[in-house]
């Protein structure tokens, strides 16, 4: 068994319940979730939208791999609705997102995936939530505490 976190974001639709079918489809295809944050409005980080963020993090104990993981969260963004994806870097609203933050202490580069998320430390709306979840969780790159990490952004 592996213990992941998930980084979930929505700015579109109901957003409160975007993140609670996300949730309830995660309980039932990827694995037991141990713990939920709070969700805590945010403004969207990295482009101009009107639309604000709700975003939430989760702790999940897991059998699957990284990839199956991967699969099953494209998944249920697609039924919850998400229209397109973004690219390169420049992003969009969406009904809901959700990312694999981190793999216990997994370090992976690949096309599809990397492990820790790559741009997480950097994130205020990611670190938020997690520090309330999983505080002394230590970044497998960094070697600093979620909540350390956290500090230095708030
Ligand atoms: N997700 C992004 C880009 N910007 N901003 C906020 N506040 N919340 C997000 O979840 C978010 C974002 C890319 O996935
Ligand atoms: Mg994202
Ligand atoms: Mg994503």
């Amino acid at each position: 068994m592996m213990r992941i976190y998930l980084g979930l974001g929505t700015n579109l639709g109901d957003k409160e319940l975007n993140l609670r079918v996300a949730v309830q489809k995660i309980e039932e295809r990827i694995g037991k979730v141990i713990s939920l944050s709070a969700f805590y409005a945010t403004a969207p980080w990295g482009f101009q939208s009107d639309n604000n963020f709700l975003n939430a993090a989760a702790g999940v104990e897991t059998s699957l791999s990284p990839f199956d993981i991967l699969e099953r969260t494209q998944r249920i963004e697609q039924e919850i609705g998400r229209l397109h994806k973004s690219h390169d870097g420049v992003y969009s609203d969406r009904l809901i997102d959700i990312d694999l933050l981190l793999y216990g202490d997994k370090i992976l580069q690949d096309e599809r995936l990397s492990l820790p998320h790559p741009l997480m430390a950097e994130r205020k709306f990611v670190l938020e939530p997690l520090a309330e979840i999983a505080p002394d969780v230590v970044h497998p790159v960094l070697h600093k505490t979620i909540r350390e990490l956290f500090l230095v952004l708030s």
